[in-house]
């Protein structure tokens, strides 16, 4: 029985040197300790042992369970350290890794070319303006100098609310009400949305964004115009771009001029952007004609001023090389993020 009992340790402790996770090491202990494992077995079976033998048997039979009892700790020990090694091993961050850019949303190209405008002429001492969208025929066309008969009210052209009410057709309302409120030194931009009946192409949209100027005060000549006029457009396109004033027709100024500046990716010499002119033309402006200055309760005997409107999404279109207007309105990100 003593070898018997020999043997069942080395045998044990053999098999927990062997023993690898812990699920092992619970076969292992139900083996040996468990209530029909090996050294239970012989503990029942002592009582078939002698008197004198008893005490000595029941002694090293405890020593052995003991012993691999110990044992079995000391395995759980270790095993549970390794699998805590192995976890903290795999859970391990490298901090060292480069992080996962989050992607977030920037402003629309239009916002931000609207901006860029508008810093350039807050920086001259320019207001920002604005108005309804929503407009009296009087504001949008009567007041400057459009009257009844003119082709620019074609129903064609205009979405009518009703025979008094309009969707703007440009911001100039914006300027005609300006005026009615408020006394010259005037220097305002109104941008904002604008509406015409177009049918959708690369190069019309039924809402579109219009940037307008005016400028009102004692003394104000073309000369102010070109002025003011160049510095926005060196800017904008790069302060080696040239203007050039080109005499045009508008009802609301007299005189008129359509700008071009010179080509800011050939430099004026001619290419595809410019298509070999060497000229692109940006806005429209002019001296606000008398009948308009009175119509904003101003005195053109007293006072003069100047003008100009341009598109948003010409400009854009320009800056960028974009040929479809509708690339704007239709949120493709990946139109979007090139901005
Ligand atoms: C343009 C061209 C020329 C313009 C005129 C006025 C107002 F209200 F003062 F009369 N605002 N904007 C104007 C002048 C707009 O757009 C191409």
């Amino acid at each position: 029985m003593r070898e018997k009992l020999q043997q069942i340790k080395e045998e044990a402790l053999l098999k927990l040197k062997e023993c690898q996770n812990s699920q092992m090491l619970d076969e292992l202990r139900v083996k040996y300790l468990g209530k029909k494992g090996e050294l239970t077995t012989i503990l029942r079976g002592m009582g078939q042992l002698s008197p004198e033998e008893r005490p000595t048997v029941g002694k090293i039979a405890n020593e052995v369970r003991e012993e691999i009892e110990a044992a079995i700790e000391e395995t759980l020990k270790q095993i549970k350290q390794r699998e805590k090694n192995l976890r903290l091993s795999m859970e391990t961050i490298d901090v060292t890794m480069p992080g996962r850019a989050n992607r977030i949303g920037g402003l629309h190209p239009l916002t931000k070319a609207l901006d860029e405008i508008k810093e350039i002429f807050i920086g001259m001492g320019f207001s920002i303006a604005e108005g309804p969208e929503v407009e009296l025929d009087y504001y949008n066309f009567e007041a400057l100098n459009i009257p009844k008969n003119h082709p620019a009210r074609d129903e064609q052209d205009t979405f009518y609310i009703n025979q008094n009410v309009v969707l703007r057709t440009q911001t100039s309302p914006v300027q005609i009400r300006v005026m009615e409120n408020k006394k010259p030194p005037i220097r305002i931009i109104a941008p904002g949305r604008v509406y015409r009946s177009d049918t959708a192409d690369a190069t019309h949209s039924p809402i579109f964004h219009q940037v307008e100027g005016l400028v009102v005060d004692k003394g104000i000549t073309m000369a102010s115009l070109k002025g003011t006029l160049d510095a926005f457009a060196k800017r904008m396109f790069g302060e080696k771009t040239r203007t050039k004033f080109r005499p045009h027709h508008f009802p609301f100024t007299e005189p008129s001029a359509e700008v071009d500046v010179s080509c800011f990716v050939c430099g004026g010499t001619g290419c595809r952007v410019c298509k070999g002119s060497g000229w692109i033309e940006i806005l429209g402006c002019g001296m606000v004609h008398p009948d308009v200055l009175r119509a904003g309760g101003i005195d053109p005997e007293v006072y003069s001023g100047f003008a100009f409107g341009l598109g948003l999404e010409r400009i854009v279109m320009i800056k960028y090389g974009i040929d479809d207007i509708r690339l704007f309105y239709e949120n493709d990100v990946r139109f979007l993020k090139q901005f």
